[in-house]
C-alpha cells in the first residue's frame, strides 16, 4: 500500500503534470548526474541551468545564471495563509489558505510538463537530533536539487524516516515560467506546507532555508516552546581552552557572515563556525538554551568576500571536499573561466562579463556581479567548522547578541540588565540603510531580532514568546548590543572591525561567564575600559570614549521611535516592551 508520502508526490505529480518523477538519494554520484543534466539538457531561456567553472582554481565548481528577473527573495510576493489574519500579523502578507490553495492550483495545473519533478528528500537538522525534521521538496528544476543537495542533510534515509507518517514537512516548487507575475511563495503553517511557483532563486526556492527552517519553523516554536532563530552561531575558544557558544542576529549588510568565521586577531582566541543563518533554539534538559543548526551548507552574498573581510570563506570555496560548489550571478573572468565580483582581492580580469553575460570593464557603469550574487557552498568544506557542529543535542548558548548598523547612539557593545531588556534590545535593532541595498543610503530600517522578513506569525505574539521562553530558562544566556558602525565626526569608522571584533567577543564571554564587572548606564552595562583587550590596537582615548558614549538627548528620540514602532504591532505586543521603552524615556528626564 502506498505511504502518506507515496501519495502525496503522486497528488502533485497530478496536478504538475511532470514528464518523469525522479526521486533523489542526495548521493555524489547523483549530484554529478544532476550537474550533467544541468549543463546538458534543461535551460533557462536560452542558457543551460549550469557552466562548469575552472576546477584547478575552484575545485567542483559550477556556475548558474539566474532568470534576470529571479536574482533575489520576493517578499511583496511571500504570503503566510492562515484561516485568522490576526494570527499572522501586520508583520506579513497575509491570504487565506483557501483562496490561495485555489490561486496556486491554477498556477501549478500542468506548471511541469515536459520537465522532471525531483523529490529531494532531506533533513533540517542532524537526523538523530531530537530537534531535526523530515522534510520533503518537490521541484522541477536541477540548480534546486543540487542546491538543496548542498544545503541540507539529503539523503534516501529521510523517506525510511518517515515512513508511513504523515508528519513531515512538504514543499512544492516549480519555476513556472519564471513569471514574476505568477511568482508567489505561500506558507501554511497549519499543515507545514510552502507552495512556491516562478522563481528559482535561494531563498524564493529552496524551501527548507527561509520558508520552513524560519517562516513555519517558527510558527511550530511557537506552539511547541522553542525558537527559530536568523541567526549565527559560534563557539569561541579561549586561552585556557575553554569554548563559550554564542548566537548573533544582525539585519543584511552587518557583517553577520563575517562574524560567523571571524579570524581572531588575539592570541589564544580561536573561533568555531556552527552555523551562518539559521539557529534553532531549545531549552534542554538541563534548563539551559541549546542551538543547532538545521543547514548543511552556506549559502553566502559573493561581492565584498575577500582574503580581508573573510579569508576563512574563500578557503572554504577553494576546498574540494564537498561535491559540488554553486557561484550564482557572479561576474565571469573569460580568459579563466573563473568567478569574479566587487570587492574580490586583486584587479578585475581583463577579459569579464558581468551576471547578464554582456562584455563588461570598469568604465560600463554598473556593476559586474549582482549584487545579491551568491555562492553555495558546503559547511564541511570550512577548516573553521565547529567539532560540535554534528553533536545532536547542539551547543549550550551563554550569550545572544543583536547587532545593526548604526553610525550614531548604540555603543560600541552594551548587556542587558536581564532577559526582558535583552528582548527590548533585540526587538529595537535596526540598520542603517547602504548602497548596496539599494535604498536612500543611511536611512534607519528596524528590523527586530532582524526576524521581520521572517517570522511566520504575529510580531506581538513572537515578542511575547521569547519572554514566556526566558521564564523557563534556568540558566538564561545573556543578551548583548553591539554595533561596530559608530562613526566619527568626519564620517570615519571608529572601531576597525573585521578580526578585532575578537576584542568585543572576548569581553562578552567573560562577562557571561561571570569574570569581570561592568558599568552601568541607563541604557544597559558597557565595559569598563580596563577589561576591553585592547592590547596592539592603535586607539585614542577620546575616539574609545566616542564608541561607548550615551547621550541621553538622543536616546530619549529613539525611545520614542521605538515605541510609536511597536504599535504597528497592536494590542499581541507584549506591555513588557511598551514598559521598556517607558523605562528608558523615563531614565532621559
Ligand atoms: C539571506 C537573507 O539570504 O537573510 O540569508 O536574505
Ligand atoms: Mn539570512
Amino acid at each position: 500500500m502506498a505511504t502518506a508520502l507515496e501519495k502525496w508526490v503522486e497528488e502533485q505529480a497530478n496536478l504538475t503534470k511532470p514528464k518523469k518523477i525522479y526521486w533523489c538519494d542526495g548521493s555524489e554520484k547523483e549530484a554529478h548526474k544532476l550537474i550533467e543534466i544541468g549543463m546538458k539538457e534543461e535551460r533557462i531561456g536560452e542558457q543551460p541551468v549550469f557552466q562548469e567553472l575552472n576546477h584547478k582554481n575552484w575545485p567542483n565548481s559550477y556556475y548558474h545564471r539566474s532568470h534576470p528577473t529571479d536574482v533575489a527573495r520576493a517578499e511583496h510576493l511571500t504570503f503566510i495563509c492562515h484561516p485568522n489574519k490576526e494570527v499572522v500579523g501586520t508583520n506579513n502578507n497575509w491570504m487565506d489558505p483557501k483562496e490561495a490553495k485555489e490561486k496556486m492550483t491554477k498556477l501549478y495545473d500542468g506548471c511541469m510538463r515536459g520537465r522532471t519533478m525531483y523529490v529531494l528528500p532531506y533533513m533540517m537538522g542532524h537526523p538523530e537530533s531530537p530537534y531535526a525534521k523530515a522534510c520533503i521538496q518537490l521541484t522541477d528544476i536541477s540548480y534546486v536539487a543540487v542546491s538543496m543537495r548542498i544545503m541540507t542533510r539529503m539523503s534516501s534515509d529521510v523517506i525510511k524516516k518517515i515512513g508511513d507518517k504523515t508528519d513531515f514537512v512538504r514543499g512544492l516548487h516549480s519555476v513556472g515560467d519564471f513569471d514574476p507575475n505568477k511568482r508567489f511563495i505561500m506558507h501554511f503553517p497549519q499543515e507545514q506546507l510552502v507552495w512556491s511557483i516562478g522563481s528559482g532563486y535561494g531563498g524564493n526556492a529552496l524551501l527548507g532555508k527561509k520558508c520552513f527552517a524560519l517562516r513555519i519553523a517558527s510558527w511550530l516554536g511557537y506552539q511547541q516552546g522553542w525558537l527559530a532563530e536568523h541567526m549565527v552561531i559560534l563557539g569561541i575558544k579561549d586561552p585556557q581552552g575553554r569554548t563559550t557558544y554564542i548566537t548573533a542576529a544582525m539585519p543584511s549588510a552587518c557583517g553577520k557572515t563575517n562574524l560567523a568565521m571571524l579570524k581572531s586577531i588575539l592570541p589564544g582566541y580561536k573561533v568555531w563556525m556552527l552555523g551562518d543563518d539559521i539557529a534553532w533554539l531549545n531549552i534542554g534538559p538541563d534548563g539551559r538554551l541549546y542551538a543547532i543548526n538545521p543547514e548543511a551548507g552556506l549559502f553566502g552574498v559573493a561581492p565584498g568576500t575577500s582574503l580581508k573581510t573573510n579569508p576563512n570563506m574563500l578557503s572554504t570555496l577553494r576546498n574540494d571536499k564537498f561535491y559540488p560548489t554553486l557561484f550564482t550571478n557572479t561576474a565571469l573572468d573569460v580568459d579563466n573561466n573563473e568567478p569574479w565580483w566587487e570587492g574580490l582581492d586583486g584587479n578585475p580580469p581583463k577579459n569579464m562579463i558581468d551576471w547578464q553575460g554582456n562584455p563588461w570593464n570598469k568604465d560600463s557603469g554598473t556593476k559586474a556581479a549582482q549584487p545579491n550574487s551568491r555562492f553555495t557552498v558546503s559547511i564541511y568544506n570550512s577548516s573553521m567548522l565547529s567539532p560540535e557542529y554534528d553533536n545532536p543535542r547542539g551547543v549550550p548558548i551563554s550569550a545572544i547578541i543583536f547587532g545593526g548598523r548604526r553610525t550614531q547612539l548604540i555603543p560600541l557593545v552594551s548587556e542587558a540588565f536581564n532577559w526582558q531588556h535583552g528582548v527590548f534590545l533585540g526587538a529595537r535593532t535596526g540598520s542603517e540603510t547602504t548602497a548596496a541595498a539599494l535604498h536612500q543610503v543611511g536611512v534607519l530600517r528596524r528590523d527586530p531580532m532582524a526576524m521581520l522578513p521572517f517570522c511566520g506569525y504575529n510580531m506581538g505574539d513572537y515578542f511575547g514568546h521569547w519572554l514566556n521562553i526566558g521564564k523557563k530558562l534556568t540558566q538564561p544566556p545573556k543578551i548583548y548590543s553591539v554595533n561596530w558602525f559608530r562613526t566619527d565626526d568626519n564620517g570615519k569608522f571608529i572601531w576597525p572591525g573585521f578580526g578585532d571584533n575578537i576584542r568585543v567577543l572576548k569581553w562578552i564571554i567573560e562577562r557571561a561567564n561571570n569574570e569581570v564587572e561592568a558599568k552601568e548606564t541607563p541604557i544597559g552595562l558597557i565595559p569598563n575600559k580596563e577589561d576591553l583587550d585592547l592590547s596592539g590596537l592603535d586607539i585614542s582615548e577620546e575616539r574609545l570614549n566616542k564608541l561607548f558614549s550615551v547621550n541621553m538627548s538622543e536616546w530619549k528620540n529613539e525611545a520614542e521611535e521605538i515605541k510609536k514602532y511597536f504599535e504597528q504591532f497592536g494590542s499581541n505586543m507584549p506591555k513588557e516592551m511598551k514598559q521598556e521603552a517607558d523605562k528608558l524615556i523615563n531614565s532621559c528626564k
